[in-house]
């Protein structure tokens, strides 16, 4: 391996240049959480005991061998991924993924169900973050929140009210703040002749659920909204708009908007909302993935968007408000591999933009220098940046470079070719 801390003391020096502390854009970057989700390790199965697979206008694709088919294989899993991710992590738990001697229906989950998840992490000094599953499920197959079956609706309010309970548990077992992402796949596959009254009855799910648990404590709770899912290719009740005129209505300091990197049309992007979400909003949920042509959760890369995102929220100040969260599911390659690179890389994107002179920049456009701006944002494209990355790997001793792959391809022939 080549000479890391050389690599650092002269990319010290180069970003000392443009005044960039290093150390201190490390130790920000380190401590900024990002939420790592459970479901990359079974492709989105859970534990509970019931037939079906995953519907919900999701999909995983791909066979590879040696997925977590248990509780106690899919943390193992994830505490191996996670030795090889550095910064502060949480782990994001789907109701789906439920501890039980039997079958437990969705309106029926309790704390107790969680309690191996909770005692786990408290273990592992980790926070916990939470969703409500409102898929996969036979009372999900034609809509959830939105039904205008009272008897589906209600049952699908009591799991969203489960689920803040839960939420809530989490918080007091881990002393974090537990964040609950909701989202419903509900909607059609063609274009629906009434469009609002679904739209209502969503609302008014959602009211009963916050008005039930407004006790509760320690949590947040996202809002996500999709353009389509596959079968529900027309009409997706919870729209952008729908979740966006929600969130604002509310004016909540707990219910906030989730923004999921594939969840728009295919040139619309995330990086380019935040600056006016955040005119509007305190906090907001993320959740990066990476969609290819349709919402299709590859693995997240260190593109563009990624880069841009985390870049916006430098620029913005928001790095802290923001809830940083992964979401993809990539069944056709070593799910281990799929968190590690896939978590690297969002943290990666972090670096890469906390490192780069903000205030400068921002001090050239606002005097008007637009040719000055253009050029500060096109060079540091290009700055030794991976040199930092590999010496912030090495200092929390989550391998550098490709180290972790060896170690990764060693973990699936004795651990998960054996499952
Ligand atoms: C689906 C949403 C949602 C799910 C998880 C599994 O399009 O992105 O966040 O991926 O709940
Ligand atoms: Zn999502």
């Amino acid at each position: 391996m080549y000479d890391v801390k050389k690599g650092y003391e002269l990319a010290k020096e180069y970003y000392a240049q443009y005044g960039i502390d290093v150390d201190k854009m490390i130790e920000i970057c380190d401590k900024t959480p990002i939420s790592m989700h459970c479901w990359q390790g079974d492709d989105v199965l859970g534990f509970e005991k019931k037939e079906g697979g995953l519907t919900g206008g999701i999909q995983t694709t791909g066979n590879y061998p040696g997925k977590a088919t248990t509780p106690a294989e899919l943390r193992a899993d994830i505490e191996k991924a996670m030795s090889y991710i550095p910064g502060e992590l949480k782990v994001n738990v789907h109701a789906n993924y439920c501890e039980a001697d039997g079958f437990v229906d969705r309106n029926e989950i309790t704390p107790e169900n969680f309690k191996n998840w909770a005692d786990w992490a408290v273990e592992k000094g980790i926070g916990l973050d939470f969703n409500p599953t409102y898929f996969s499920h036979p009372k999900s197959e034609k809509a959830t929140l939105s039904s205008s079956d009272e008897d589906i609706r209600k049952f699908w309010v009591e799991h969203g009210i489960r689920c803040r309970q839960i939420g809530e548990y989490f918080y007091k077992r881990t002393g974090k703040v537990c964040v609950i992402n909701h989202w419903t796949p509900d909607g059609d596959k063609e274009f629906p002749i009434d469009t609002l009254t679904p739209r209502l009855q969503l609302k008014k799910s959602y009211d009963e659920i916050f008005e039930a648990t407004k006790d509760v404590e320690g949590v947040m709770d996202g809002i996500e909204s999709k353009v389509f899912g596959i079968g529900a290719e027309s009409f997706t009740a919870g729209s952008h708009e729908f979740c966006m005129g929600y969130v604002m209505s509310k004016n909540s300091d707990h219910i906030i908007m989730t923004l999921d990197t594939g969840h728009y049309h295919p040139t619309e992007v995330v990086s380019a909302k935040l600056g006016a979400v955040y005119a509007f909003s305190k906090n907001v949920l993320l959740h990066v993935s990476r969609p290819i042509r349709w919402d299709s959760d590859h693995v997240v890369a260190f593109d563009d968007e990624t880069k841009s995102i985390m870049e916006e929220l430098v620029r913005l100040g928001k790095l802290e408000d923001t809830y940083i969260a992964t979401d993809f599911f990539d069944a056709s390659i070593n799910r281990i591999a799929a968190w590690v690179i896939g978590l690297r890389n969002t943290r990666k994107a972090m670096l890469y933009a906390l490192l780069q002179p903000t205030e400068e920049m921002k001090k050239i456009e606002a005097s008007g220098d637009v040719s000055g701006r253009l050029a500060y944002m096109q060079e540091f494209k290009a700055a030794p940046f991976s040199l930092v990355w590999d010496y912030y790997c090495d200092k929390t001793n989550k391998g550098v470079g490709l180290s972790w792959l060896d170690e990764v391809r060693s973990y699936e022939k004795d651990v998960l070719l054996k499952r």
